[in-house]
C-alpha cells in the first residue's frame, strides 16, 4: 500500500490536523483508543495509507506534530483523540517564532529541524512504499510559514522522488490582525514554488465569509473554520483512502492537475454548504452539488474564479449520486462558460465517485481547481507586502534573525513571475485571444501598490 506521512507545523497546522484526524478516524471506524470497530470492509481496506498498525491491533496516525511552542500540542494531547497519537511523534520547541518567518526559518525553527526530521524518518522507516508527505500549516505566522518552508526543502532533499503536498492556510485581516502576515505569506509562497509539488491554498478570508454568510454563524470561531478545512481535506483524500478510479495517489493528482511544474497552487471547494436551519428544509440533489461546486461562494479563496480560467479541475463526489447527471451537468457548465476554461486543455474537469458519504451527510462533493484566478490571491498579498516593504517597515525583526533584505525583493520577483506564468496560460492559441490578453499582462507597474 502506498503510505502518506502527515506533518503538522505550528498552531494552525496542528489545529487543522487535529480535526482532520478526528474526521477520518470516525469515517474509518477507528475509536479514540485506535481500535477498529464494526465489520465493514471498505473503511478497513486502505487504512494503511494514513495509519500504522501498532501492537494489540491498534491503528496509529502516521503523523508528526511539531510546534515551536507547547500550547497547541498540549491541547491535542488532552483532546478527544489525544491518545491515538504515538507520544514520540510530538516535537516541541522552546518558544514560538512570534509571527516572524525568519525565526521559524533561520533560528528557532532551524534548531528544531533535526528533531522533526528524526521523527519523520521513524515514520518513513515503517512504510512499505511511501508515496509522499502531506504538510499542514498556515503561512501567516512564524512557525508554520518559516519552519514549514524549511521543512519542505529538507524533505525534497532527503526524499527526492517523493511528493510534498501542502495544505496552506492563507492569512486574512478578517481573521487575524497581525501586521506582518503578508511578509510571512509571500516569503513562504516563494519557497513553495520549489519546495512543494502540490499546494492546496485555503484562504481564511473565504472561510470566514462562508461561515458568516452561508452557514450564518454570527461570530465564526477558528474551530468553525477548521471544520470546513478538515471536511475538505477528507474530501480531497477520499480517493487515497477508499478504492476509487481517479487521483488514487498524490502523484496521480499532481499529474492530472499541473500542466507546468510551477503551476501547482490549487483552490479547494466543498458542497453542500448550508446553514443548520436551512438544511432542514431542502434535500440536496446531485444537481445541487454540481452547481454549488462552481459557485464562487463555495470556493475557499476570496476571488471570483470566473475572472480567470480553469486550467484543470478535479471533482470528487461522495454518496449515491447519479453519474449520468454529473456528466451532463458538467458538460453543460463547460459549454455555457467556455471562456472560463483554458481551451488548450482537453477535458478540463475530471471526476471521481466514492459510494461512501462523509459522516452526517448523504451526498457531498469536493472540488480542487488549478485556476489562473489565483493571481488575484497572490496580488492581494503582494500589495500588502509592498506597502510595508516600500518603507522597510518591520524589516529589522527579520534582519535581526540573520535574514538579508535582498531576500524580500527576491521573493517579490518570484511571485511576480508566478503571476505572469499563470497569466500566460490565459492566452489561447488563436490570435484574437492573444491580442486581448496582452493588454493586461503581469502585475501593473503603475498600479498603486506596485512601485518597489
Ligand atoms: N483557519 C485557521 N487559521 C488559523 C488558526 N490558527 C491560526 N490561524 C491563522 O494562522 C496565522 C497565524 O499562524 P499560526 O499557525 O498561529 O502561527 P504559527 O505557525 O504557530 O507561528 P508562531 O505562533 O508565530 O510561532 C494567522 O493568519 C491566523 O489567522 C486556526 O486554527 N485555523
Ligand atoms: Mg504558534
Amino acid at each position: 500500500m502506498r503510505e502518506i506521512v502527515s506533518i503538522q507545523v505550528g498552531q494552525c497546522g496542528n489545529k487543522v490536523g487535529e480535526r482532520f484526524w478526528e474526521i477520518i478516524s470516525e469515517e474509518h471506524n477507528i475509536n479514540r483508543c485506535g481500535h477498529f470497530y464494526g465489520n465493514s470492509i471498505l473503511p478497513y481496506q486502505r487504512l494503511s495509507v494514513y495509519y500504522d498498525s501498532g501492537p494489540k491491533d491498534i491503528f496509529v496516525p502516521r503523523a508528526v506534530l511539531c510546534d515551536l511552542e507547547a500550547a497547541s500540542l498540549n491541547q491535542i494531547k488532552c483532546s478527544q483523540y489525544g491518545r491515538i497519537y504515538n507520544p514520540d511523534c510530538f516535537v516541541i520547541g522552546r518558544c514560538g517564532a512570534g509571527n516572524n518567518w525568519a525565526r521559524g526559518h533561520y533560528t528557532e525553527g532551524a534548531e528544531l529541524m533535526d528533531c522533526v526530521l528524526d521523527a519523520t524518518r521513524r515514520q518513513v522507516e515503517c512504510c512499505d512504499c511511501l508515496q509522499g508527505f502531506q504538510l499542514m500549516h498556515s503561512i501567516g505566522g512564524g512557525t508554520g510559514s518559516g519552519m514549514g518552508s524549511l521543512l519542505m526543502h529538507k524533505l525534497k532533499d532527503e526524499y527526492q522522488d517523493r511528493i510534498v503536498n501542502t495544505y496552506s492556510v492563507i492569512p486574512s485581516a478578517k481573521v487575524s490582525e497581525t501586521v506582518v502576515e503578508p511578509y510571512n505569506a509571500v516569503l513562504t509562497l516563494c519557497e513553495m514554488i520549489n519546495g512543494s509539488d502540490e499546494a492546496i491554498c485555503i484562504d481564511n478570508e473565504a472561510l470566514f465569509d462562508i461561515c458568516y454568510h452561508t452557514l450564518k454563524i454570527c461570530n465564526p470561531a477558528l474551530g468553525d473554520l477548521n471544520h470546513l478545512v478538515a471536511m475538505t481535506m477528507a474530501g480531497i483524500t477520499t480517493c487515497f483512502r477508499y478504492p476509487g478510479q481517479l487521483n488514487t495517489d498524490l502523484r496521480k493528482l499532481m499529474t492530472n492537475m499541473c500542466p507546468f511544474p510551477n503551476l501547482h497552487f490549487f483552490i479547494p471547494g466543498f458542497a453542500p454548504l448550508a446553514s443548520k436551519c436551512s438544511e432542514l428544509y431542502r434535500k440536496v440533489t446531485t444537481s445541487d452539488l454540481v452547481s454549488q461546486l462552481f459557485d464562487c461562494r463555495n470556493q475557499m479563496a476570496a476571488f471570483d474564479p470566473n475572472e480567470g480560467r480553469y486550467l484543470t479541475c478535479a471533482a470528487i463526489f461522495r454518496g449515491l449520486v447519479s453519474t449520468k447527471e454529473i456528466d451532463q451537468q458538467l458538460l453543460a457548465i463547460q459549454e455555457k462558460n467556455r471562456d472560463s476554461f483554458a481551451k488548450w486543455v482537453p477535458n478540463n474537469i475530471k471526476t471521481a465517485i466514492c459510494d461512501i458519504p462523509p459522516r452526517g451527510l448523504k451526498l457531498s462533493a469536493t472540488f480542487i481547481s488549478n485556476t489562473t484566478a489565483i493571481q488575484f490571491l497572490f496580488e492581494r498579498l503582494l500589495c500588502q507586502y509592498r506597502s510595508m516593504f516600500q518603507k522597510r517597515a518591520f524589516i529589522h525583526w527579520y534582519t535581526g534573525e540573520g535574514m538579508d533584505e535582498q531576500e524580500f525583493s527576491a521573493a517579490d520577483d518570484s511571485i511576480v513571475s508566478l503571476i505572469e506564468e499563470y497569466k500566460a496560460c490565459e492566452v489561447d492559441c488563436d490570435e484574437d485571444d492573444c491580442d486581448n490578453d496582452q493588454d493586461d499582462t503581469c502585475v501593473d507597474e503603475e498600479s498603486s501598490c506596485v512601485n518597489h
